[in-house]
């Protein structure tokens, strides 16, 4: 009799740039409750939910930056997410854009966290790999701004004992990079939620496009894998003011297989009954770290090669 947690990934369709976080929490709320008539004790939201993908736009008016911020989570306008999650009793998964005071000086980060079904939160984590630029690009059809508005987080890629198994977080670009799974795997992590916004378009390096969902699945699927762990992705979907982003939202087995798939590039849920369990076979043979890793070569590899060129 394995661990089992009935997981659903919520994912949310295009939001304007002047719909309320009122309204977009009433869209979330209603996919709570879709995912808990599904059955689902956790529920999965994206990158960034609570607005539209700011980074898409260049902006020097500091107040109109700091207006897609949370200053407090839950804050007046998220609160009703938590109320409902605490009613229906499910635990949740959520990115949201997080401006922080507490060091006496203003502090943007791209956000998620993990509350349980009393409505505290459990986990946090900041993003860590910021993609595109800092420079406005007009020449382009859209910007890519996440390192002008984000820091990088400060957090690294914790890990947390919940829903009766060990839960770590990524986002987004994270996803592309072995080494945030990795991090997470060495921490025995059984479940990694990742929220993306991911344009189909790639500006910088357009021959890329055709291949956008490929890699989205490709990254999840090898990260799952290779390090024994469901991957929850998780999408902002469909034409955002003008920018396309790519679906495909999926729950992914630690055997990398795609147990479960969004068919829409809209709000809609999808659940799979996750056996935690499922990744111990493959931690204990093929992918036993304490036996089979060899770090110390690594080492050696990396100071033979020298430093990553600039
Ligand atoms: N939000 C985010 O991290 N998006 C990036 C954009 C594409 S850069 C290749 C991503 O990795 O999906």
């Amino acid at each position: 009799m394995g661990r089992h947690l009935v997981i659903a990934a919520a994912q949310m369709g295009p939001i304007a740039r002047t719909e309320s976080r009122a309204a977009v929490v009433r869209r979330m709320i209603d996919l709570m409750r879709q995912a808990k008539a599904l059955g689902a004790e956790v529920v999965a939201y994206p990158e960034a939910t609570l607005t539209a993908f700011f980074p898409h736009w260049f902006t020097e008016d500091e107040d109109e930056v700091d207006a897609w911020f949370e200053r407090d989570m839950p804050g007046p306008q998220t609160q009703p997410l938590f109320d409902e999650a605490r009613r229906l009793g499910v635990g949740f998964h959520l990115g949201y854009c997080e401006l922080d005071m507490s060091s006496g000086r203003k502090r943007r980060f791209n956000t998620s966290i993990l509350v349980d079904a009393s409505g505290r939160i459990i986990g946090k984590y900041r993003k860590i790999h910021l993609p595109g630029h800092s420079d406005h690009r007009p020449e382009t059809p859209f910007q890519n701004l996440e390192k002008r508005y984000f820091e990088v987080g400060d957090l690294g890629f914790g890990a947390w004992q919940a829903w009766g198994g060990v839960a770590g977080m990524i986002i987004c670009n994270d996803r592309r990079w072995p080494e945030s799974y990795r991090v997470l795997g060495l921490q025995g992590a059984d479940m990694i939620f990742c929220g993306y916004n991911t344009p189909v378009h790639h500006p910088a390096a357009p021959d890329h496009d055709r291949l956008g969902q490929f890699h989205n699945e490709l990254s999840m699927q090898s990260g799952a894998y290779q390090n024994s762990a469901w991957v929850i992705g998780i999408a902002k979907a469909g034409m955002e003011e003008g920018v396309d982003m790519i679906a495909g939202s999926c729950i992914i087995t630690p055997t990398g297989e795609i147990a479960a798939r969004c068919s829409s590039a809209e709000d809609e849920v999808i659940v799979s009954r996750c056996d935690l369990d499922l990744g111990r076979s493959y931690r204990e043979t093929t992918f036993n770290f304490a036996r089979h890793r060899r770090t110390e070569h690594y080492q050696m590899i990396v100071e033979r090669t020298g430093p990553t060129p600039p």
